[in-house]
């Protein structure tokens, strides 16, 4: 039987950093995708494992989540189809996901997201497409966190504004998308629980090692790249989300981080900045490209008197 959802008492209950390289669902062998993998990137999947400890505990209704690879060039995107079934390839990596995917969409939320925003002035665009092939970004962040598929799915796409205009452009626009987001989430009655799919820094090799998951060849493609990773990771520890936001476009530029697709800023906004501590599951590289799987759980948060700050911080 269908949900019956109390307009106006929807919230956001947890917010994650969920990167989405392919590799790491290469190296978990699930039975969606083709290539098979010997091992691979253990720091990084035993993150998303905990990541999924907690989320078991958590009484949620939809995933929310933004991906850097659904890229499109006149506005946001939101899928508008209700369930969408099909096989999922990167184009740079063929060889290790091709992935058949099964998922529902919450189409309701999808709507009242693209109604929130577009009375905010973006340019928003329900997807209607039923032949329409999702992609991997949003797929490898949806299985890492919900291998089962078991909650409808809200994906929005990110804009150009970023390659068109500058970062600090993309961060406005983010910022006005994760407070429609967010509006949209409270009036729907829906308890939702979002996902930023995107890696931090994100210089990478350009040749793959004759056995990708020969883990001999990992690490970090260039140290400053590195020291950029940490000072965001410190800020998220010690609940500095303000801090992070302030130097998000510096960042972005400086560690050509997947932070240009505006799915962290758009997170941290739609969760009112929280000044609660994250918590940081994993931090890891893949083909050189920084990783964190970092969780802000504001429903646990709540019920803690020292982050009561977390009252505050509305967007
Ligand atoms: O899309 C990606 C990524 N963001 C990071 C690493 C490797 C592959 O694909
Ligand atoms: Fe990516």
């Amino acid at each position: 039987m269908a949900k019956h959802f109390q307009e106006g008492s929807g919230k956001i209950v947890l917010g994650a950093l969920a990167p989405h390289p392919p590799h790491l669902v290469y190296a978990e062998n699930p039975p969606q995708n083709e290539p098979r993998a010997e091992c691979g990137w253990e720091t990084l999947r035993w993150g998303y494992e905990a990541l999924r400890n907690n989320l078991l505990k958590l009484d949620y209704d939809v995933v929310v989540v933004l991906s850097p690879h659904w890229r499109t060039y006149v506005g946001t995107h939101v899928l508008g189809v209700e369930r969408l079934k099909n096989i999922s390839v990167d184009p740079v990596f063929p060889h290790l996901f091709r992935y058949h995917y099964d998922m529902t969409v919450d189409v309701g939320l999808s709507k009242a997201i693209v109604q929130e925003a577009s009375a905010d002035g973006l340019v928003m665009k329900l997807m209607e497409n039923p032949d329409f092939r999702v992609d991997y970004g949003t797929i490898v962040s949806c299985h890492l966190t919900h291998p089962n598929w078991d909650k409808p799915i809200v994906a929005l796409s990110s804009h150009a504004a970023s390659a068109y205009f500058s970062h600090d452009v993309m961060q406005e626009e983010m910022i006005r998308l994760g407070k429609s987001t967010r509006r949209a989430i409270e009036k729907s009655g829906r308890r939702a629980v979002l996902l930023a799919s995107n890696s931090l820094s994100h210089r990478h090799f350009t040749k793959e090692p004759p056995l990708p998951e020969d883990m001999s060849h990992e690490h970090i493609y260039h140290h400053g790249q590195y020291l950029w990773d940490m000072k965001m990771i410190q800020l998220m520890k010690e609940g500095r989300t303000d801090e992070v936001m302030a130097i998000m476009p510096d960042f972005t530029e400086q560690a050509v981080s997947e932070t240009d697709s505006g799915a962290l800023t758009w997170m941290l906004t739609a969760m009112g900045q929280p000044r609660i501590p994250a918590k940081v599951h994993a931090y890891g590289t893949v083909i050189g490209t920084g990783n964190a799987i970092v969780e802000w759980n504001l429903e646990e948060a709540q019920k803690r008197p020292q982050d009561q700050s977390l009252k505050g911080a509305q967007p």
